[in-house]
């Protein structure tokens, strides 16, 4: 006969591949441990950014029971709201002609222009109503000065002016932040960028985020974000 492999050497082979794997698996096994030094931000998961919403994100709604979940595995839970005045200056309806998704140059820079949204103190301004995180110890509005917008929950569009995030996490010794909600292409991003520039670890959690992507949006943020040394994971990532 050709070949005869007795049942001992096809037992050894297997064990020297399974050997081989092995780092690999335990790599693949290895969870994110959790301490008191992380926060999760819980990024603009508002009315009107999910069904219903002036400037709903697609699959919006998906995310909140997963983040209701997530959020129990944080000590430290940060909610933020856009929260932008009437006649806002990222609103299309505040500049004649102009509709939502064109881009303006502002004095800080491109503007896409939007729908009206998140307008202080409206119902689409509220948070999702299934949102359950009793335990979320700030809620951080941003997007209040009529001139500038902020897609970032740290710093505002004219990249100087603080929301104040930044010393609050740090005078409470928090040295990562995890970010996820709406959307993964913008607020998310410039949110996870921003932690980097504090000095801060950020991560990402993709499956917990959902985007607009306007025009390959979304692809360029996760290109932006990773090189500034974003990391990108997954909720089922976390111990
Ligand atoms: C957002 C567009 C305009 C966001 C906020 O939360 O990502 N996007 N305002
Ligand atoms: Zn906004």
């Amino acid at each position: 006969m050709a070949v005869v492999l007795d049942r001992r050497r096809l037992l050894g082979m297997g064990a020297l591949a399974l050997a081989g794997l092995a780092p690999a698996l335990a790599r693949a096994q290895t969870k994110i441990a959790l301490a008191r030094t992380d926060a999760l931000i819980v990024v603009d998961v508002q009315r009107c950014f999910t069904k219903g919403g002036s400037l709903a994100v697609p699959d919006g709604d998906a995310i909140v029971p997963l983040i209701n979940d997530i959020a129990k595995k944080f000590a430290n839970v940060v909610l933020t709201q856009d929260w932008h005045t009437p006649g806002h200056v990222s609103f299309a309806s505040s500049h004649p002609g102009k509709k939502p998704f064109d881009v303006i140059d502002l004095p800080y820079g491109k503007q896409v222009l939007w729908p009206d949204h998140c307008v202080q103190g409206t119902d689409g301004a509220g948070l999702h109503p299934d949102l359950a995180i009793p335990h979320a110890q700030l809620v951080i509005r941003k997007g209040y000065n009529k001139d500038v917008d902020s897609y970032s929950a740290f710093l505002e569009a004219d990249s100087k002016t603080t929301t104040g995030l930044g010393g609050y996490l740090k005078a409470r010794a928090i040295n990562r932040v995890f970010v996820c909600g709406l959307a993964t292409d913008f607020c998310v991003a410039w949110t996870a960028q921003d932690a980097r520039k504090e000095g801060m670890e950020a991560l990402v959690i993709e499956d917990a985020s959902r985007g607009i992507d306007a025009q390959g949006s979304l692809a360029a943020a996760w290109t932006k974000m990773m090189s500034v040394g974003v990391k990108r994971i997954k909720s089922g990532d976390l111990a």
